[in-house]
């Protein structure tokens, strides 16, 4: 038997769903996620060592014989790695994002390490030996610079070859074009750096005497700082950016996924809280989940995410926010089946109506998704339909009429409040995730098999 078919004959064979749920349990990284509070582990970010070795081979001697012949740029090798990337298949990203340092702290250690060189031994004349010294001061204080940036503009993924769904994410949270934008602002750094640090370096090694080269130094030295604390502000944004992104919830794209949506206010987070180890805030109002959150859901041995998004409203794609659209780049991207929350309770802001067109909408797009429909707050259903002011009580259209009296055909009636249905929504879920774990295991397989 393989393991696929040895797996799935433990999710039906599984006896007791809540017992499932009670050893729930979502990841330290995750619950720390969740809490806000990804720390990430403590370490410290050195430039990478073998092109730190290219660039110190290239021009210390170069410098004391004073003819300083800037290194060729490396945009050829950063050219060379971008023709050979194709857009990711996997999410990850931005949890291998480097450590950003805080640009004074770049300053302040290239300026105490830049101090430190010594002239090249075995120079007699004084005047030679302090020109080689305040050139060598001057390239290792660019070098010290422009290193780290380097590093990070190498190391910060081009945008267009991420998954779709973290490029989304970028998007949708940074603002459209900012990540490009920063990230051009640091190697727009980087260069000037390079490029002022070895024309003062440059200038120094020419110096006639003992004094003029003390001088140039220091107006190098000076040049280079003025640059950092004026402009270093961008490492900072870049900082921020990777905060940001680093705590992202982490996607697994091979766990079946269960995604909660729907209207505004209807329940998604107090289900979603319900269903796994996630804890969403829950208020009486529209949008108070503002971005993508996971929980996680074990049973069989068999880890299944859960996610709660935004709520979607009736409109255009043209007229929805991020955090609708946040919503929406799961459902395009993501592999995962959907609980679809209906609330025809009148508590939520959105009328039946307008849940009916949207609800419409969503599924006829994202037909090819596992799929199943709650009616939520049943505590508070009447007998007979909730009617908004802004609806027409009178209108003909059976399906709407039917719609608001009991929801989409099959929908399941709960409640958190007097936890009705709840047990029966625990045991579909387990049935949808087994089936949604058959859906993307069977498209590994015929991968495979193409392969
Ligand atoms: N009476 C009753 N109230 C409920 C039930 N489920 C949720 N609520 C309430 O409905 C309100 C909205 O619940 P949420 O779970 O935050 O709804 P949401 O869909 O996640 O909302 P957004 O994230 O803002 O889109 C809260 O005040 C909940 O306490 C229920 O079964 N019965
Ligand atoms: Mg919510």
């Amino acid at each position: 038997m393989s393991a696929t078919a040895n797996l799935l004959q433990q999710l039906c064979q599984y006896p007791s769903t809540s017992l499932l749920f009670r050893h729930s349990k979502l990841s330290k990284k995750g619950r720390a996620v969740m809490a806000g509070s990804y720390l990430v582990p403590k370490m410290v970010m050195y430039p990478i060592p073998c092109f730190y070795k290219c660039m110190q081979s290239t021009s210390y001697e170069a410098v004391v014989q004073g003819s300083y012949v800037p290194s060729a740029d490396a945009s050829q090798k950063t050219e060379a790695k971008e023709k050979a990337s194709t857009t990711a298949e996997t999410v990850g990203a931005f949890q291998k994002l480097p450590m950003v340092m805080p640009s004074v702290d770049i300053l302040y250690s290239a300026l105490r390490k830049a101090k430190r060189v010594s002239p090249t031994k075995g120079i007699a004349n004084i005047a030679k030996r302090e020109r080689n010294r305040g050139a060598k001061q001057l390239d290792a204080l660019m070098k010290e610079l422009a290193i780290p940036l380097r590093t990070y503009i190498e190391d910060f993924p081009n945008k267009k070859y991420l998954h779709p769904y973290e490029k989304s994410l970028v998007e949708l949270t940074l603002g459209d074009g900012n990540y490009e934008e920063v990230l051009g602002k640091v190697e727009a750094l980087r260069k000037k750096v390079v490029s002022v640090g070895k024309e003062h370096a440059s200038i120094c090694a020419k110096s006639l005497s003992k004094r003029e080269a003390g001088e140039r130094l220091s107006e190098g030295m000076k040049k280079l700082e003025e640059i950092f604390l004026r402009e270093g502000k961008v490492v900072d944004e870049l900082l921020n950016i990777a905060k940001i992104l680093r705590a992202m919830p982490v996607v697994d794209l091979e766990t079946p996924t269960l995604c909660l949506v729907g209207a505004p206010n209807v329940g998604k987070s107090s289900l979603v809280r319900l269903l796994s180890t996630g804890k969403p805030e829950i208020c009486n109002y529209p949008f108070t989940t503002r971005g993508i959150l996971m929980g996680h859901i074990t049973f069989s041995y068999q880890n299944f995410q859960v996610t709660d998004t935004p709520g979607l409203l009736r409109r255009h794609d043209e007229d929805r926010n991020n955090l609708e659209k946040l919503t929406l780049a799961v459902l395009s991207h993501l592999p995962t089946a959907v609980l679809y929350v209906h609330d025809l309770s009148g508590e939520c802001g959105t009328s039946p109506s307008d849940q009916f067109v949207i609800y419409k909408e969503i599924r006829e797009r994202f037909s090819n998704h596992l799929w199943l429909d709650v009616l939520s707050k049943c505590d508070l259903l009447e007998e007979s339909p909730v009617v908004y002011v802004t609806e027409d009580v009178n209108c003909d259209d059976y399906e709407l009429a039917k719609y608001r009296k009991m929801g989409p055909d099959g929908a399941l009636r709960v409640s958190v409040k007097s936890e009705m249905g709840l047990d029966e929504l625990k045991s579909r879920v387990h049935k949808l995730l087994g089936s949604q774990f058959m859906k993307i295991n069977g498209n590994q397989e015929k991968l495979e098999v193409c392969g």
